[in-house]
């Protein structure tokens, strides 16, 4: 029986007179906020009202009442406390947390009392405790005090997080009351695959005082069931059951785009002569390696699933709020579906937030999302020279492992995020023994290899080859460009095996930009826009983008347009490149898809969960079929990829467009689309596209040690390229250009749109690169390319339209 302890405590700051109301899961910040002691942290610059509360202690009581005793066992269970603290019952001292990731529970048999009991946790500031332990643990390394605690490392301030370093009750405490029978240790795991039958091994513990009466296995979906009698057999742990089950012609867990990601569930019931106790695990069968061999290129990585050579698509994943606990079922359900519409099959859950909550893996199961698991360590050493240190880890990968290993969507382990490459290029030591190392190279594959050897393990990210973010084997993460200033383009040159990282900023969504940064702050450089951005040298980085792109925004609102736009140019880029270099390069994934506050940063769904131009940009750049086109030695080119498993055939239409409206050339084609591959469907020399005009223009252009003029037709500065690839019925679409559009003869887009049956109908009459429709709620599409003698019709899901305009004319000329 579980009695829950969630709900109404009181807290105060330790030393303080007055207790307050608090509630559970939750935290010091949260309870303040809900009290209007402090605002909310993340309008204008509030932010900073909070860094006081990291130095502070923190106490928190609930008094409650147990009507009857009469059980054997009695758990005190805290699924989670962030982080430090002290546990007392009735003014027993249970004992101390000092680890945000792991679940504790304590016995209370002897100090739980039948009628009113009072539990009392005090919470120490983490930035204190950090000292402490800096301070025993005399060390020659500066560790940083993030490193010392196992906390989520983004609160403490992040390129793109507040510093909110939440304090508190954040998972749900209960009382666990029984006689002694419980299930632990589930693990479904499949050991043979093929069409028509699945291998499956479930293993269970089973904590009892006496030998179990009956033990029950149902393996069921929603149309089949299959019920299994396993043996129990005695160890001197305790009871366990290691069963072989044999389920013919299994319906097979497949990522987003290639098949139902289908789930059973594995039901174990256990009775013994006064109790009985159920276990659900909902699992799914697939199997997966990555493929490392070597090639001419170096050493391939390439996820592998079902037998099937799968190109990851997707983004990085980091916890949706900096208050944790305010996140709910409901916004896991929402991101993850945005996910999957935006065709991704993949998802990272970066080193410097959380092993998430069961919610997120149990809509990534459900909605075929791949899911790339780091361990919490992220940019930096960490303190492994110590075993306390290590022991702490090592509970927390032992419960983490075994807390997510029935889940389908996780298909890898990592050991951190950059920390390998760190050794190397930032902190310049080489491949330590400690610093981390001895838990990414030692603990963990031991660890793994005792609790879920079905899945790969990676030291880092990035990590393989020579060097850790190296281009010929192993993941990379690609930040020359943006992070090392370097233009977009250069992109093109990157012939990483698996891409894992790579990003571009933006500003959020208008609204929410105009919804957290006052009036009076809504300008370029204010201070208050200036706490939004959290890179060093952001804000530059965003305007010498535009400057390179498309020129500088008129106003502020123009600001946040340009910045998206830029972004999803410079992503479409990247992802049209990577894809095209299938499967030299197996996967993309960029920096990031989401936010845990209202920032200018790398996502493209903003906290308020409202979509960026890049995150409409990713339906298109993520479908399974992708037209891209190309401009390579005087002539125009069109690649189809295709992640379809058979062989396709498509219809390619291929126009040109000046921007006064005239089409000047098109070309139909019908060409056979290789399965899981490229194809080259188009290639024609741009003289024999009618669009040069035989007149020069001059662009500037870097060329040896300085910028001079570069010749080039007028009629590729005026044209504009749309293609449009139909597969089954289906229109996949894209458009190029040939300079970059500060160079371009652009002229704003001359459309008409009415408004009908809960749609925008836009109908252009001269291209337009980017229309952006402004409306008070999430629309189908947008930001959108569009070509004259198209209709584009948009669902507005209920919004209201305020305007359409052409990004053409946020530009300063
Ligand atoms: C990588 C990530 C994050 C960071 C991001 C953007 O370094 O692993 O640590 O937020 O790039 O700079």
């Amino acid at each position: 029986m579980k009695i829950s302890l969630d709900g109404k405590w009181k807290f105060r700051e330790v030393g303080s007179l007055e207790y307050l109301d608090g509630t559970v899961p939750g935290c010091v910040q949260l309870d303040l906020i809900n009290l209007g002691k402090l605002p909310d942290p993340f309008y204008g610059v509030n932010e900073v009202l909070f860094y006081s509360l990291e130095e502070k202690d923190f106490e928190y009581v609930k008094e409650f009442y147990v009507e009857n005793l009469d059980w054997q066992v009695k758990k005190l269970v805290f699924e989670g406390i962030d982080t430090v603290a002290d546990v007392y019952l009735n003014h027993f001292y249970l004992g101390r947390t000092d680890n945000m990731f792991l679940k504790y529970e304590f016995d209370v048999s002897t100090v739980l009392k039948e009628g009113k009991n009072v539990l009392k946790v005090i919470l120490y500031s983490p930035i204190k405790e950090a000292e402490r332990l800096k301070k025993i643990y005399q060390s020659k390394y500066e560790y940083s005090h993030r490193s010392w605690i196992r906390k989520a490392q983004y609160s403490y301030g992040w390129d793109w997080g507040p510093r909110v370093l939440q304090i508190g009750i954040w998972k749900s405490v209960y009382l666990e009351l029984n006689n002694g029978l419980e299930i632990t240790d589930e693990f479904v795991k499949t050991e043979h695959l093929s069409e028509d039958l699945a291998v499956v091994k479930v293993f269970a513990k089973i904590n009892s005082f006496e030998k179990p009466r009956s033990v029950e296995i149902e393996i069921s979906d929603s149309e089949y069931v299959k019920k299994v009698i396993p043996d129990v057999y005695k160890s001197k742990e305790g009871y366990f059951i290691e069963e072989r089950i044999e389920i013919e012609n299994p319906k097979l867990w497949f990522p987003n785009g290639y098949g139902e990601p289908h789930l059973y569930t594995f039901k174990i019931v256990v009775k013994t002569s006064n109790e009985e106790a159920t276990k659900m695990v909902t699992t799914g069968l697939r199997t997966v390696r990555v493929i490392k061999e070597k090639d001419e290129y170096g050493e391939s990585f390439i996820f592998e699933i079902n037998g099937k050579k799968i190109f990851a698509k997707g983004a990085n994943w980091i916890p949706a709020d900096s208050i944790l606990p305010r996140l709910k079922e409901k916004d896991y359900k929402e991101l993850i579906k945005m996910a999957k519409d935006a065709n991704m099959n993949m998802l990272r859950v970066w080193g410097g937030g959380i092993y998430e909550y069961d919610w997120f893996y149990n809509e990534c199961d459900k909605n075929g999302i791949m899911v790339w698991q780091d361990f919490m360590f992220a940019c930096a050493i960490y303190p492994d020279e110590f075993d306390f240190f290590v022991e702490n880890f090592k509970k927390e990968a032992e419960y983490q492992i075994k807390r997510l290993r029935n889940h389908p969507c996780i298909v890898l382990w990592c050991g951190n995020n950059e920390n390998n490459w760190g050794f190397r290029d930032w902190w310049h030591i080489g491949d330590p023994e400690f610093l981390g190392n001895r838990i990414y190279k030692k603990v963990l594959p031991q660890i793994l290899s005792e609790l879920d050897p079905t899945r790969p393990y990676h030291i880092s990210s990035p990590y393989g080859g020579e060097h850790p973010n190296s281009s010929t084997a192993g993941d990379k993460h690609t930040w020359d460009i943006w992070a090392g200033w370097k233009d977009y383009i250069y992109y093109k040159h990157d012939n990483a095996r698996f891409v894992s990282e790579f990003g571009f900023q933006a500003a959020a969504h208008l609204d929410t930009m105009k919804k957290y940064i006052p009036l009076k702050d809504q300008t370029i450089f204010s201070k208050t826009l200036r706490m939004h951005e959290k890179q060093e040298e952001g804000l530059e980085r965003l305007i010498r983008y535009m400057a390179g792109s498309i020129g500088l925004p008129k106003d502020f609102d123009s600001f946040v347009y340009l910045s998206q736009f830029v972004q999803k140019e410079a992503i479409k880029l990247a992802v049209e490149h990577y894809r095209k270099n299938k499967f030299r390069t197996a996967g993309a994934l960029y920096w990031q898809l989401n936010d845990c506050w209202p920032v200018i940063s790398w996502s493209s769904i903003d906290y308020l969960k409202r979509r960026k131009a890049l995150y409409y940009e990713s339906k298109r750049l993520f479908a399974k079929f992708l037209p891209v086109v190309e401009y390579e030695d005087g002539k125009l080119k069109v690649y189809v990829v295709s992640d379809e498993l058979v062989p396709k055939q498509g219809q390619l239409n291929i126009a040109i467009w000046n921007f006064d409206g005239q089409k000047l050339y098109e070309k139909n084609i019908t060409l056979e689309i290789p399965e899981n591959g490229v194809v080259e469907a188009f290639s024609e020399k741009v003289e024999n596209l009618n669009i040069l005009k035989g007149e020069w223009l001059y662009i500037p252009k870097h060329v040896e040690t300085a910028v001079i003029g570069d010749k080039i037709d007028r009629g590729l500065l005026e044209s504009i390229v749309f293609v449009s690839l139909f597969v089954d019925e289906v229109e996949y679409e894209n458009y190029f250009v040939f300079e970059k559009p500060i160079n371009l003869e652009l002229k704003p887009s001359q459309f008409e749109y009415e408004i009908k049956d809960d749609c925008i109908i836009i109908k252009p009459k001269t291209p337009a690169i980017c229309l952006i429709v402004e409306a008070d709620g999430d629309i189908q599409d947008n930001f959108i390319f569009a070509r004259p003698a198209k209709e584009y019709k948009i669902r507005l899901n209920g919004a209201q339209v305020s305007r359409v305009c052409d990004l053409v004319e946020m530009v300063i000329r």
